[in-house]
């Protein structure tokens, strides 16, 4: 096991609900450490570059639509592990399918409103943590 950093949004929709401190909350409490965090609007062309993946996906446009409609909030969360253990305290990417007791699970009820984005491997954090964070967080050694 490898204390290593993850990148998570926590989505418009969220916000507004006013869940932002029962879902950072969570990861706090299951050990993780915030080390990065800001609130922000994403734009439509970071919101592109971040979905690109997905482009020719039919919920491409609704997707960019929801991410981008209001501030989110953005966390750099480090722990052992941490990309593996915060995918599965979010849950499956469908809020009908994911299990009670995950984020997706007790707080979202359909797709593309999931409530938060998380990294899907060490790589893609490294990289997502340098889109949204960009030098604020660059250089700073794990663990510090
Ligand atoms: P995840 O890694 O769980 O966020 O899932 P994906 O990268 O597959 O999906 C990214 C986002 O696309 C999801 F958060 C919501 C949206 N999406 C849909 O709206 N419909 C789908 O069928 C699949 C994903």
């Amino acid at each position: 096991m490898a204390v290593e950093q993850t990148f998570i949004i926590i989505k418009p929709e969220a916000v507004e609900r006013r869940l932002v401190g029962e879902i950072l909350g969570r990861f706090e409490r299951k050990g993780l450490e915030i080390k990065g965090l800001r609130v922000t609007k994403i734009s439509e062309d970071l919101a592109k570059e971040h979905y690109a993946h997905h482009e020719n996906k039919p919920f491409f446009s609704q997707l960019i639509e929801a991410i981008t409609r209001g501030p989110v909030v953005l966390a750099v969360l480090e722990g052992n592990d941490s990309v593996s253990q915060v995918r599965t305290l979010v849950g499956a990417t469908d809020p009908v399918k994911a299990a009670p007791g995950t984020i997706r699970g007790d707080l979202a009820v359909r797709l593309p409103y999931n409530m938060v984005h998380a990294a899907d491997s060490p790589a893609n954090a490294l990289i997502e943590i340098e889109r949204f964070f960009g030098s604020c967080l660059s250089g700073m050694p794990k663990g510090s």
